[in-house]
């Protein structure tokens, strides 16, 4: 009989969408309850790829079998709509946002069914439905009110490509992370929400967490806690100079102070200054650069020294010199540092450039004059440092410290290089932000009972080269009345990032329909946390990282019932071209799944997207691996439907090793090991063409493979009247003591000659029996220089070998 794949896979997906077969219910407290969560897809224009495919179908493949294993699951699926390639692509189409954003759902959802996945789709959430969005604003007006979302001019990321603003977390390497653009900076007005409120928290609150390694990592080195300490310098003007430093130890080798250009103090001074045409130029050329261009440790130092007013240091009196320079920034510690050249890198090439001072304060390195020392902890020893010295740097930070707060002139400060997430964005396609500007009670936010705020119908969406969104140009929505004193009022008219919707919509899902709240308490209460997240280390610093911000806030207001949205968080390998690049329009060797599907079916792209490799690794497309996974489909179509099957139990023959499958399966699947799993299976299925199969056999394999190729086991499942559909069924359940293979002794021999012992494992194959015999030391030893011409197994007994020099 034809495995027709088209047809088969038609069938149960219909069967699934008409009976709801995975729809879940709140509430249900005969089972555990099971959240697993992936990132929901951005509908672009070019559908879904092979890169959504291995994330979605691993989490599909988990929660296929946690509902075996008797999960009541939620697995739901919905769209971050928002956004800007939607809107880059409707204005070069001259296609509305909202138009291009339906049609894309459309062909999205179209193409998850195709590929089978067990979503609960009575659950689907889309970020720029006004009933999403609704709740997306009041947790804004809720940041708002409780003093963490306020509007502030500064100078600001800027895409000279989307004319817009990025957050920090949105620039990489100088570049817009979206469009690859060059991005500088530009002073403006923004919504900021304060994320740095709760840098600790989401630093300390990673321990609980079972989330991969790197991820955490990335995030703790993100939000970047430091500890040192603030200290105070005078000013010859009597000024105070507050610097920021991690090395508190090494005062008495601050040689000169710097400034950040924006400094407070430097606008102040400017009227004394001598040179100060020649600061204020310097200043001119710092503020377009970006903190990273900034900071590069090997840019050439550059800096002026201001001529009029100098330092001093408060450990021994010492009037230094005062510079301003780009490399200390002002949005750090304090934008002012002491300069330490003999154990700072930078400050060292400041120090050579500009002739200032080098004083060693922590010996145990090489000549400062030669390189900066920067040793931290027991290596270095204080010296020219008065009642320091003879310390280790570790022992002489306290010392100092409590120092300077005897004196009054410094204490201990924890600094964190997280900054306030930037939060407004010039663009049309996006939540408005729902406060108003009045020009006699300041900004207001509008009442909660009028929300959603909805996104006005423009004529042109198109950024403008001024910086102002589009919607600006709707003087009609613009123009309203003040909430507060019901005069005239403008409203905001910028819109959120897009990582507003996604900071809550596992939220949602728990509750999608709900008009009164952003989801019920019962809803809440029962799926909160989700049990388990897998999405890309790109997000790492993004998304998820806001995701958290958001949730410990609604957390502390009460609104949801954990400290954390999720307990696990795991993450795939990239999905690359053939030949192992990254897959792109421009290499022509993008793969799309539907053609994967026409051909083969949705049962051979899920195998083979689980069987491609390691899941957290990049993993290449291989075209010819894809017929591989056909070919082992067809094999067991072919023994289910061309081979006789009687017995309901195991047979004799293959109970062991259904048993070992079963644990090997279960636990891999577990681990993400989805290859192995996969592995383990075809192995399995060797052992039934070559023993015979009972049906109690086929159930058993049917039950383990229909995670990853649904459509099909279904499909055999009702062929051999099993009963049910194999996805309600129960997961096999193995019998530990089965799973450990025997091991035996075996004799070798030589020349007929009993020369040592091997101990094998009692399902070794001959190959495997002779190669433990040659690798026996005994054996090495006297087949040194002899080529093996015979060898002989006898299975349980003995392996006999015959060399020949
Ligand atoms: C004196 C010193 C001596 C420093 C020494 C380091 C080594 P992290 O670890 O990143 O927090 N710094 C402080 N504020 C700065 C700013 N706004 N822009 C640029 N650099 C700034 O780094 C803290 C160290 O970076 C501080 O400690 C300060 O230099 C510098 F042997 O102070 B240190
Ligand atoms: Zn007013």
């Amino acid at each position: 009989m034809k495995y027709d794949f088209t047809e088969i896979e038609k069938k149960w997906q219909t069967k699934w969408k008409d009976e709801k077969t995975f729809a879940c219910q709140t509430g249900d407290t005969t089972k555990p309850k099971f959240y697993g969560l992936v990132e929901f897809p951005y509908p672009s224009g070019n559908g879904l790829h092979v890169g959504h495919a291995r994330p979605y179908t691993a989490m599909d493949v988990i929660a296929r079998k946690k509902r075996m294993d008797g999960y009541n699951v939620l697995f739901p699926i919905g769209f971050d709509a928002f956004g800007l390639p939607t809107e880059n692509y409707a204005i070069k189409n001259h296609i509305h946002p909202a138009k291009v954003t339906k049609d894309n759902i459309a062909n999205f959802t179209k193409q998850l069914h195709m590929l089978g996945y067990s979503f609960d789709w009575d659950r689907v959430v889309d970020t720029t439905d006004p009933s999403y969005y609704k709740w997306t604003q009041w947790i804004f007006l809720q940041l708002y009110k409780h003093g963490l979302a306020y509007k502030t001019t500064m100078p600001v990321n800027w895409c000279t490509s989307c004319k817009c603003v990025l957050a920090n977390e949105e620039v990489v390497e100088g570049v817009c992370e979206r469009c690859g653009s060059p991005v500088i900076r530009k002073e403006k007005s923004q919504w900021m929400l304060k994320i740095t409120a709760y840098a600790q928290r989401l630093i300390d609150d990673l321990d609980d967490l079972d989330f991969i390694e790197r991820v955490k990592i990335q995030q703790k080195n993100w939000i970047g806690r430091s500890t040192g300490a603030e200290v105070t310098f005078k000013a010859t003007t009597g000024d105070d100079i507050v610097v920021y430093t991690t090395r508190p130890d090494t005062l008495f080798g601050a040689t000169y102070m710097v400034l950040s250009p924006e400094h407070e103090l430097v606008k102040k001074w400017m009227p004394l200054l001598a040179n100060a045409q020649e600061v204020q130029d310097y200043q001119k050329a710092a503020a377009s650069k970006s903190d990273l261009e900034r900071t590069e440790l090997n840019k050439e130092k550059t800096g002026v020294k201001l001529d009029g007013v100098r330092g001093v240091n408060p450990v021994n009196g010492r009037e230094i010199p005062i510079f301003i320079s780009d490399y200390v920034l002002a949005t750090y510690g304090t934008g002012a540092i002491m300069a330490v050249p003999a154990h700072d890198d930078r400050d060292w090439e400041f120090a050579k450039k500009f002739g200032c001072e080098i004083i060693e304060v922590v010996s145990g390195g090489e000549d400062v004059q030669k390189a900066a020392f920067t040793a931290k902890d027991e290596t270095g020893i204080l010296v020219n440092s008065d009642f320091l010295n003879g310390l280790t740097v570790k022992d002489a930070i306290p010392v100092i410290t409590k120092w300077l707060e005897d004196k009054g002139i410094g204490h201990a400060q924890v600094n964190y290089k997280l900054r306030d997430w930037v939060f407004s964005r010039q663009r049309y396609w996006g939540e408005p932000i729902p406060m108003v500007w009045c020009d006699k009670c300041g900004w207001q936010p509008i009442p909660e009972d009028q929300l959603p705020l909805l996104l006005p119908e423009v004529e042109s969406y198109e950024p403008t080269d001024d910086g102002e969104s589009p919607i600006s140009k709707m003087t009609d929505w613009v123009n309203t009345t003040c909430p507060c004193c019901g005069g005239p009022a403008k409203r905001e008219t910028d819109t959120m990032p897009q990582w507003a919707g996604s900071s809550w919509y596992f939220l949602r899902y728990m509750d999608p329909h709900n008009d009164k709240a952003l989801a019920s308490k019962e809803a809440l209460d029962y799926w909160s946390p989700v049990d388990w997240y897998n999405g890309g280390m790109e997000h790492t610093t993004l998304h998820l990282l806001y995701s958290r911000f958001w949730h410990k806030f609604l957390y502390d207001i009460g609104v949801v019932p954990t400290k954390e949205p999720y307990q696990k968080r795991t993450s795939h390998g990239m999905i690359l071209g053939e030949g192992g690049e990254k897959m792109s329009k421009s290499r022509g060797n993008v793969v799309n799944p539907n053609d994967i599907i026409d051909m083969y079916g949705a049962d051979t792209m899920r195998t083979y997207i689980m069987f491609i490799g390691d899941f957290e690794k990049a993993a290449a497309w291989s075209a010819n691996a894809v017929k591989g996974c056909k070919r082992f489909l067809d094999r067991v179509w072919n023994l289910a439907t061309e081979q006789e099957h009687v017995g309901d139990a195991y047979s004799q023959a293959n109970e062991l090793a259904v048993h070992k499958a079963i644990k090997k399966v279960s636990e891999d699947i577990e681990a993400m090991k989805f290859n192995t799993a996969i592995a383990a299976l075809m192995s399995l299925v060797n052992d039934f063409y070559a023993n015979g199969a009972s049906r109690g056999d086929m159930k058993a394999l049917l039950l383990m493979l229909s995670p990853f190729a649904p459509h099909m086991c279904e499909e055999l499942w009702e062929m051999a009247g099993y009963g049910g559909q194999v996805c309600l069924q129960p997961w096999p359940v193995y019998d530990e003591s089965k799973t450990v293979t025997a091991t035996v002794q075996m004799a070798v021999q030589v020349s007929g000659k009993v020369k040592a012992n091997i101990v094998v494992s009692a399902d070794a194959s001959d190959e495997d029996i002779v190669a433990a015999a040659l690798a026996e030391p005994k054996i090495v030893k006297l087949a040194e220089g002899m080529t093996l011409v015979k060898s002989i197994v006898v299975k349980g007994k003995l392996v006999s070998l015959i060399f020949k020099p």
